[in-house]
């Protein structure tokens, strides 16, 4: 096996350099319009969306470079079905605590209803469209493993190392990277191409990952993957 890492922090990635592009996956945590798009529930919390759309631009790079060097590619979507059957009273309740004014998930707003399958606010922004093919995981919480086919699909297709990118860097990003470290997948996530709804807490999630000689993976930024994938 050619040994093959990302320059990352605190360790090169992978631990043992075993990367290749049948067992490693580009993962694209929820780049929905409701996360930072003009409209969307983030921007009707108040949020400013510059730093949730921060990583739209290297994340389009790291696309192509992805894609053509036979990568897979995996999204997902946060979102509630129309019922709300799958909504926690307690989600609900706090999503309209939001600086909102009462407004929550289901709720109609300025891009259909919030965070509700189907709408426009819960699509994944244009520029980002996952291509035919490239596994989308609807989950109903914050991380990307609960209640989804995620594991199972990472299994199948023999995936055990994941780059994790989008937003929330220390919401969903975050739970996701804490899951998979878990479950024995090796993780790095991004600077670049994730973003927060505060810069504090976004630099904050990346400091935590390099503590403890990298306690759930390592931290690294497209400009370093691109090089690993094409050296
Ligand atoms: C949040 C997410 N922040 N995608 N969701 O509620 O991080």
């Amino acid at each position: 096996m050619k040994e093959r890492y990302v320059a990352a922090d605190p360790y090169r990635w992978p631990y043992d350099g075993n990367l290749r592009p049948d067992n490693t996956a580009l993962v694209v945590i929820d780049m929905q319009v409701d996360f930072c798009g003009p409209g969307g529930y983030v921007d009707k919390m108040g949020y400013d969306i510059s730093m949730t759309r921060a990583p739209i631009e290297p994340l389009k790079k790291l696309f192509k470079v992805m894609r053509d060097a036979g990568y897979t590619l995996i999204h997902t979507r946060e979102g509630h079905k129309p019922d709300l059957s799958d909504l926690p009273a307690n989600k609900l309740w706090r999503s309209r605590q939001a600086g909102t004014n009462g407004i929550g998930i289901g709720d109609l707003g300025p891009c259909g209803r919030i965070l509700t399958i189907g709408q426009p606010g819960w699509e994944i922004i244009p520029e980002l469209a996952p291509l035919p093919g490239e596994p989308v995981i609807d989950k109903p919480g914050k991380g990307s493993f609960y209640a989804t086919n995620f594991d199972l699909i990472l299994h199948n297709r023999g995936i055990r190392n994941l780059i994790l990118t989008g937003i929330t860097t220390d919401v969903c990003v975050h739970t996701t990277m804490r899951d998979a470290n878990d479950r024995g997948y090796e993780c790095l996530i991004l600077s670049d191409c994730t973003g927060a709804t505060d810069l504090g807490n976004h630099q904050a999630a990346l400091k935590m990952v390099t503590m403890q000689g990298g306690v759930f993976g390592a931290v690294s930024d497209s400009k370093a993957v691109i090089e690993a994938v094409t050296a």
